[in-house]
Protein backbone atom coordinates (compact mmCIF):
# COMPACT_ATOMS: atom_id res chain seq x y z
CA UNK A 1 0.00 0.00 0.00
CA UNK A 2 1.51 3.08 -0.99
CA UNK A 3 -1.01 6.02 0.40
CA UNK A 4 0.07 9.31 -0.95
CA UNK A 5 0.06 11.09 2.81
CA UNK A 6 1.33 14.21 3.46
CA UNK A 7 5.33 13.11 3.69
CA UNK A 8 6.90 12.63 7.46
CA UNK A 9 3.33 11.33 8.41
CA UNK A 10 2.36 7.64 8.93
CA UNK A 11 -0.87 7.15 7.22
CA UNK A 12 -2.90 5.65 9.85
CA UNK A 13 -4.64 2.55 7.78
CA UNK A 14 -1.03 1.82 6.44
CA UNK A 15 0.35 1.90 9.60
CA UNK A 16 -2.23 -0.48 11.25
CA UNK A 17 -1.73 -3.11 8.39
CA UNK A 18 2.26 -2.92 8.79
CA UNK A 19 2.50 -3.19 12.89
CA UNK A 20 0.18 -5.81 12.31
CA UNK A 21 2.21 -7.49 10.55
CA UNK A 22 5.28 -6.45 12.40
CA UNK A 23 3.49 -7.92 15.84
CA UNK A 24 2.96 -11.97 14.38
CA UNK A 25 6.63 -11.64 12.41
CA UNK A 26 9.16 -13.63 14.16
CA UNK A 27 11.64 -13.24 11.23
CA UNK A 28 12.50 -9.76 10.50
CA UNK A 29 15.27 -8.02 8.64
CA UNK A 30 16.25 -4.11 8.76
CA UNK A 31 19.06 -3.04 5.73
CA UNK A 32 20.18 0.18 7.12
CA UNK A 33 21.42 2.80 4.69
CA UNK A 34 22.56 6.87 4.55
CA UNK A 35 19.36 8.07 4.71
CA UNK A 36 18.53 6.77 8.41
CA UNK A 37 21.61 9.39 9.50
CA UNK A 38 20.67 12.15 7.64
CA UNK A 39 18.86 13.62 10.26
CA UNK A 40 21.72 13.41 12.37
CA UNK A 41 23.39 15.83 10.26
CA UNK A 42 25.77 13.03 8.17
CA UNK A 43 25.12 13.21 4.62
CA UNK A 44 24.79 10.90 2.55
CA UNK A 45 26.13 8.99 -1.01
CA UNK A 46 24.00 9.70 -3.49
CA UNK A 47 21.44 12.22 -4.69
CA UNK A 48 20.88 16.01 -3.90
CA UNK A 49 23.59 16.77 -0.98
CA UNK A 50 25.22 13.66 -1.06
CA UNK A 51 28.55 13.58 -0.15
CA UNK A 52 29.69 11.42 -3.27
CA UNK A 53 27.67 13.50 -5.60
CA UNK A 54 30.73 13.49 -7.73
CA UNK A 55 32.36 10.72 -8.71
CA UNK A 56 35.68 11.93 -7.00
CA UNK A 57 34.61 11.10 -3.59
CA UNK A 58 33.72 7.54 -4.57
CA UNK A 59 36.59 7.62 -6.39
CA UNK A 60 38.11 7.63 -3.17
CA UNK A 61 36.89 4.50 -1.87
CA UNK A 62 39.10 2.27 -3.50
CA UNK A 63 42.21 0.26 -2.80
CA UNK A 64 43.63 2.40 -5.72
CA UNK A 65 43.03 5.84 -4.53
CA UNK A 66 44.80 4.51 -1.25
CA UNK A 67 47.48 3.41 -2.92
CA UNK A 68 47.79 6.45 -4.92
CA UNK A 69 47.47 8.95 -2.89
CA UNK A 70 47.00 8.00 0.89
CA UNK A 71 47.13 11.30 2.20
CA UNK A 72 43.92 12.31 0.04
CA UNK A 73 42.07 9.19 1.34
CA UNK A 74 43.11 9.95 5.25
CA UNK A 75 41.80 13.84 5.01
CA UNK A 76 38.45 12.35 3.43
CA UNK A 77 38.03 9.59 6.41
CA UNK A 78 39.46 11.47 9.38
CA UNK A 79 36.30 14.56 7.95
CA UNK A 80 33.91 12.13 7.87
CA UNK A 81 35.52 10.46 11.55
CA UNK A 82 35.47 13.93 12.86
CA UNK A 83 31.64 14.71 11.32
CA UNK A 84 30.61 11.66 12.65
CA UNK A 85 31.60 12.12 16.34
CA UNK A 86 29.66 15.16 16.22
CA UNK A 87 27.11 13.91 15.41
CA UNK A 88 24.59 11.99 17.42
CA UNK A 89 22.16 8.82 17.39
CA UNK A 90 18.79 10.06 16.26
CA UNK A 91 14.99 8.27 16.93
CA UNK A 92 14.90 5.73 14.59
CA UNK A 93 18.83 4.73 15.98
CA UNK A 94 17.12 4.08 19.20
CA UNK A 95 13.79 2.52 18.05
CA UNK A 96 15.60 -0.11 16.13
CA UNK A 97 17.81 -0.92 19.12
CA UNK A 98 14.76 -1.34 20.91
CA UNK A 99 13.32 -3.40 18.36
CA UNK A 100 16.38 -5.66 18.63
CA UNK A 101 15.91 -6.06 22.81
CA UNK A 102 12.24 -6.84 22.03
CA UNK A 103 12.12 -9.07 18.66
CA UNK A 104 14.29 -12.65 19.19
CA UNK A 105 14.79 -13.18 15.63
CA UNK A 106 15.26 -9.68 14.27
CA UNK A 107 18.63 -8.49 12.87
CA UNK A 108 19.74 -5.46 11.72
CA UNK A 109 22.20 -5.18 8.68
CA UNK A 110 23.95 -1.60 8.38
CA UNK A 111 25.91 -0.40 5.16
CA UNK A 112 26.43 2.17 6.89
CA UNK A 113 29.96 3.59 8.59
CA UNK A 114 28.83 6.03 10.96
CA UNK A 115 29.34 4.47 14.23
CA UNK A 116 25.65 5.45 15.08
CA UNK A 117 23.86 2.39 15.88
CA UNK A 118 26.60 0.89 18.05
CA UNK A 119 26.38 4.51 19.92
CA UNK A 120 22.87 4.22 20.67
CA UNK A 121 23.78 0.97 22.16
CA UNK A 122 21.83 -1.61 19.45
CA UNK A 123 22.76 -5.08 20.70
CA UNK A 124 26.10 -6.11 19.13
CA UNK A 125 24.91 -9.56 18.20
CA UNK A 126 21.73 -8.40 16.41
CA UNK A 127 23.98 -5.37 14.48
CA UNK A 128 25.89 -6.80 11.46
CA UNK A 129 28.00 -3.49 9.77
CA UNK A 130 28.18 -4.82 5.87
CA UNK A 131 30.66 -2.41 4.89
CA UNK A 132 32.59 -2.00 8.25
CA UNK A 133 33.07 1.21 10.51
CA UNK A 134 34.78 4.65 10.45
CA UNK A 135 36.29 3.93 13.79
CA UNK A 136 38.36 0.52 13.00
CA UNK A 137 41.35 1.04 11.47
CA UNK A 138 43.55 -1.67 9.99
CA UNK A 139 46.92 -2.63 8.30
CA UNK A 140 47.16 -1.90 4.64
CA UNK A 141 49.79 -4.41 4.47
CA UNK A 142 48.75 -7.78 2.97
CA UNK A 143 50.53 -10.13 4.79
CA UNK A 144 49.81 -8.23 8.48
CA UNK A 145 46.65 -8.70 10.49
CA UNK A 146 46.57 -5.71 12.65
CA UNK A 147 42.85 -4.60 13.35
CA UNK A 148 42.06 -2.14 15.72
CA UNK A 149 38.49 -1.63 16.53
CA UNK A 150 36.76 1.86 18.61
CA UNK A 151 39.98 3.96 17.55
CA UNK A 152 38.12 7.28 18.25
CA UNK A 153 41.20 9.43 18.19
CA UNK A 154 40.48 12.82 16.72
CA UNK A 155 42.31 13.50 14.45
CA UNK A 156 43.71 10.26 13.85
CA UNK A 157 47.10 12.07 13.52
CA UNK A 158 48.04 15.76 13.74
CA UNK A 159 49.11 15.63 10.22
CA UNK A 160 45.30 14.86 9.43
CA UNK A 161 43.84 18.27 11.57
CA UNK A 162 41.22 19.45 10.00
CA UNK A 163 41.19 23.22 8.83
CA UNK A 164 40.73 25.66 11.43
CA UNK A 165 38.55 27.26 8.46
CA UNK A 166 36.94 23.91 8.65
CA UNK A 167 36.99 23.43 5.23
CA UNK A 168 35.04 20.66 3.85
CA UNK A 169 37.79 18.21 1.78
CA UNK A 170 35.36 16.14 0.82
CA UNK A 171 33.58 18.89 -1.87
CA UNK A 172 34.54 18.31 -5.19
CA UNK A 173 36.68 21.42 -5.76
CA UNK A 174 39.34 20.46 -2.61
CA UNK A 175 39.50 16.44 -4.04
CA UNK A 176 39.37 17.82 -7.35
CA UNK A 177 42.48 20.39 -7.10
CA UNK A 178 44.43 17.87 -4.97
CA UNK A 179 44.15 14.89 -7.98
CA UNK A 180 45.12 17.25 -10.71
CA UNK A 181 47.63 18.97 -8.10
CA UNK A 182 46.71 22.61 -8.47
CA UNK A 183 48.03 24.49 -6.55
CA UNK A 184 45.39 27.06 -5.71
CA UNK A 185 46.18 27.11 -2.06
CA UNK A 186 42.21 28.18 -1.05
CA UNK A 187 40.76 25.27 -1.86
CA UNK A 188 44.11 22.30 -2.73
CA UNK A 189 43.87 20.37 -0.08
CA UNK A 190 47.57 20.49 2.23
CA UNK A 191 50.13 17.54 1.09
CA UNK A 192 50.38 15.39 4.12
CA UNK A 193 53.41 14.02 3.94
CA UNK A 194 53.36 10.56 4.12
CA UNK A 195 55.45 10.02 6.94
CA UNK A 196 53.21 12.05 9.11
CA UNK A 197 50.44 8.77 7.99
CA UNK A 198 49.13 6.71 10.78
CA UNK A 199 51.57 3.95 11.00
CA UNK A 200 50.99 0.56 11.89
CA UNK A 201 52.61 0.06 15.26
CA UNK A 202 52.96 -4.21 14.60
CA UNK A 203 54.63 -4.67 11.26
CA UNK A 204 56.01 -1.05 11.10
CA UNK A 205 55.82 -1.38 7.70
CA UNK A 206 52.74 -0.71 6.41
CA UNK A 207 49.87 2.33 6.40
CA UNK A 208 46.94 2.33 8.67
CA UNK A 209 44.18 2.65 6.84
CA UNK A 210 40.36 3.11 7.79
CA UNK A 211 38.77 -0.34 8.63
CA UNK A 212 35.75 0.03 5.92
CA UNK A 213 34.68 -2.33 2.86
CA UNK A 214 36.10 -0.35 -0.26
CA UNK A 215 34.47 -0.51 -3.62
CA UNK A 216 35.96 -4.18 -5.14
CA UNK A 217 36.61 -5.50 -1.42
CA UNK A 218 35.04 -8.50 -0.11
CA UNK A 219 32.68 -7.63 2.55
CA UNK A 220 33.63 -8.97 6.37
CA UNK A 221 33.97 -12.77 5.92
CA UNK A 222 32.98 -13.07 9.65
CA UNK A 223 29.87 -10.66 9.25
CA UNK A 224 28.63 -12.54 5.99
CA UNK A 225 28.99 -15.79 7.63
CA UNK A 226 26.85 -14.23 11.14
CA UNK A 227 24.23 -13.64 8.25
CA UNK A 228 24.44 -16.75 6.78
CA UNK A 229 24.06 -18.73 9.96
CA UNK A 230 20.84 -16.49 10.62
CA UNK A 231 19.40 -16.94 7.42
CA UNK A 232 19.88 -20.78 7.61
CA UNK A 233 18.03 -20.92 11.10
CA UNK A 234 14.78 -20.36 9.61
CA UNK A 235 13.37 -21.10 5.81
CA UNK A 236 11.31 -17.97 6.61
CA UNK A 237 11.69 -14.46 6.63
CA UNK A 238 8.55 -12.39 7.66
CA UNK A 239 9.52 -9.12 7.05
CA UNK A 240 12.13 -6.73 5.69
CA UNK A 241 12.44 -2.94 6.31
CA UNK A 242 14.73 -0.92 4.18
CA UNK A 243 15.44 2.24 5.91
CA UNK A 244 16.74 4.75 3.83
CA UNK A 245 19.48 3.46 1.70
CA UNK A 246 19.38 3.74 -2.49
CA UNK A 247 19.81 -0.03 -2.37
CA UNK A 248 22.27 0.39 -5.22
CA UNK A 249 25.47 -1.10 -3.82
CA UNK A 250 25.73 -5.09 -3.72
CA UNK A 251 25.93 -7.56 -2.43
CA UNK A 252 24.16 -5.70 0.32
CA UNK A 253 20.99 -4.35 -1.72
CA UNK A 254 20.83 -7.87 -2.89
CA UNK A 255 19.24 -8.97 1.06
CA UNK A 256 16.06 -7.03 -0.16
CA UNK A 257 15.61 -10.09 -2.88
CA UNK A 258 16.68 -12.78 -0.90
CA UNK A 259 14.06 -11.80 2.04
CA UNK A 260 11.51 -11.54 -0.61
CA UNK A 261 12.80 -15.02 -1.90
CA UNK A 262 11.97 -16.44 1.36
CA UNK A 263 8.70 -14.99 2.13
CA UNK A 264 9.19 -11.76 3.01
CA UNK A 265 6.71 -8.80 2.97
CA UNK A 266 8.80 -5.62 1.90
CA UNK A 267 8.37 -2.57 3.86
CA UNK A 268 10.35 0.55 2.42
CA UNK A 269 11.04 3.97 4.28
CA UNK A 270 12.55 6.46 2.11
CA UNK A 271 12.53 10.02 2.05
CA UNK A 272 12.36 10.14 -1.76
CA UNK A 273 9.63 7.97 -3.83
CA UNK A 274 10.74 8.13 -6.94
CA UNK A 275 13.99 6.65 -5.65
CA UNK A 276 13.11 2.98 -7.02
CA UNK A 277 16.36 1.52 -5.34
CA UNK A 278 18.53 -0.61 -8.32
CA UNK A 279 16.90 -3.81 -6.29
CA UNK A 280 13.25 -3.57 -8.20
CA UNK A 281 11.69 -2.67 -5.07
CA UNK A 282 8.42 -2.05 -6.94
CA UNK A 283 7.23 -5.22 -4.84
CA UNK A 284 7.49 -3.68 -1.41
CA UNK A 285 4.82 -3.83 0.22
CA UNK A 286 4.63 -0.63 2.44
CA UNK A 287 6.41 2.42 1.15
CA UNK A 288 6.63 5.17 3.60
CA UNK A 289 7.65 8.18 2.54
CA UNK A 290 9.73 11.02 4.63
CA UNK A 291 12.48 11.04 7.33
CA UNK A 292 13.48 8.04 8.57
CA UNK A 293 13.75 9.43 11.98
CA UNK A 294 10.76 10.68 12.56
CA UNK A 295 9.14 7.30 10.71
CA UNK A 296 10.35 4.52 12.30
CA UNK A 297 10.08 5.08 15.67
CA UNK A 298 6.34 5.82 14.50
CA UNK A 299 6.04 2.64 12.66
CA UNK A 300 8.02 0.22 15.68
CA UNK A 301 6.14 2.10 18.60
C1 LIG B 1 32.35 -6.23 -4.08
C2 LIG B 1 32.16 2.03 2.73
C3 LIG B 1 33.61 -7.83 -5.23
C4 LIG B 1 33.16 3.04 2.36
C5 LIG B 1 30.78 1.52 0.79
C6 LIG B 1 28.02 -3.02 -11.41
C7 LIG B 1 26.81 -3.56 -11.08
C8 LIG B 1 26.58 -4.10 -9.82
C9 LIG B 1 27.59 -4.12 -8.85
C10 LIG B 1 28.80 -3.56 -9.19
C11 LIG B 1 29.02 -3.01 -10.46
N1 LIG B 1 30.28 -2.55 -10.48
C12 LIG B 1 30.86 -2.78 -9.29
C13 LIG B 1 29.98 -3.43 -8.51
C14 LIG B 1 30.19 -3.91 -7.13
C15 LIG B 1 30.08 -2.75 -6.18
C16 LIG B 1 28.74 -2.05 -6.32
O1 LIG B 1 27.72 -2.56 -5.85
N2 LIG B 1 28.77 -0.88 -6.97
C17 LIG B 1 27.52 -0.16 -7.15
C18 LIG B 1 27.74 1.33 -6.83
C19 LIG B 1 27.08 -0.36 -8.59
N3 LIG B 1 30.16 -3.35 -4.86
C20 LIG B 1 31.37 -3.54 -4.32
O2 LIG B 1 32.41 -3.18 -4.80
C21 LIG B 1 31.37 -4.33 -3.01
N4 LIG B 1 32.37 -5.35 -3.11
O3 LIG B 1 31.47 -6.32 -4.89
O4 LIG B 1 33.47 -6.98 -4.09
C22 LIG B 1 34.43 -8.96 -4.82
C23 LIG B 1 33.87 -10.23 -4.88
C24 LIG B 1 34.65 -11.29 -4.54
C25 LIG B 1 35.99 -11.09 -4.15
C26 LIG B 1 36.52 -9.80 -4.06
C27 LIG B 1 35.74 -8.72 -4.40
C28 LIG B 1 31.74 -3.42 -1.85
C29 LIG B 1 30.68 -2.36 -1.67
C30 LIG B 1 30.99 -1.54 -0.42
C31 LIG B 1 31.49 -0.18 -0.83
N5 LIG B 1 31.65 0.64 0.37
N6 LIG B 1 30.98 2.22 1.90
C32 LIG B 1 32.70 4.41 2.73
O5 LIG B 1 31.56 4.60 3.23
O6 LIG B 1 33.50 5.33 2.52
S1 LIG B 1 29.31 1.69 -0.04
C33 LIG B 1 28.53 3.16 0.34
O7 LIG B 1 27.26 3.09 -0.33
C34 LIG B 1 28.17 3.35 1.82
O8 LIG B 1 28.54 2.27 2.65
C35 LIG B 1 26.65 3.40 1.80
O9 LIG B 1 26.10 2.90 2.91
C36 LIG B 1 26.38 2.55 0.62
C37 LIG B 1 25.02 2.58 0.07
O10 LIG B 1 24.61 3.94 -0.04
P1 LIG B 1 23.27 4.31 0.77
O11 LIG B 1 23.49 4.01 2.21
O12 LIG B 1 22.11 3.69 0.11
O13 LIG B 1 23.25 5.87 0.63
P2 LIG B 1 22.73 6.67 -0.63
O14 LIG B 1 23.20 8.08 -0.46
O15 LIG B 1 23.04 5.92 -1.88
O16 LIG B 1 21.14 6.63 -0.47
C38 LIG B 1 20.53 7.31 0.60
C39 LIG B 1 19.06 6.98 0.49
O17 LIG B 1 18.40 7.54 1.60
C40 LIG B 1 18.42 7.55 -0.76
O18 LIG B 1 17.52 6.59 -1.28
C41 LIG B 1 17.65 8.79 -0.23
O19 LIG B 1 16.46 9.00 -0.96
C42 LIG B 1 17.31 8.34 1.16
N7 LIG B 1 17.21 9.40 2.16
C43 LIG B 1 17.88 10.57 2.21
N8 LIG B 1 17.54 11.24 3.34
C44 LIG B 1 16.65 10.45 4.01
C45 LIG B 1 16.42 9.27 3.26
N9 LIG B 1 15.59 8.31 3.66
C46 LIG B 1 14.95 8.48 4.84
N10 LIG B 1 15.11 9.57 5.61
C47 LIG B 1 15.94 10.57 5.23
N11 LIG B 1 16.07 11.67 6.02
ZN1 LIG C 1 51.07 -3.98 9.91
Amino acid sequence: ATSAARPGTVPPKDLESFQAHLNKSTRILALLGAGLSASSGLPTFRGAGGLWRTHDAVQLATPEAFGRDPGLVWQFYNYRRHMALQAKPNPAHYALADLARKKDGFLTLSQNVDGLSPRASHPEDKLKLLHGSLYDVKCSDFFCNYFEKNNYTDPIVPALAIPTDDSDPTTTEAIKARELDISDENIALPEIDYNHLPKCPTCKRGLLRPGVVWFGEMLPKDVLSDIDEWLTESDKIDLIMVIGTSAKVYPAAGYVDLARAKGARVAVINMDKKDQPASGMYKRDWFFEGDAATIVPELLK
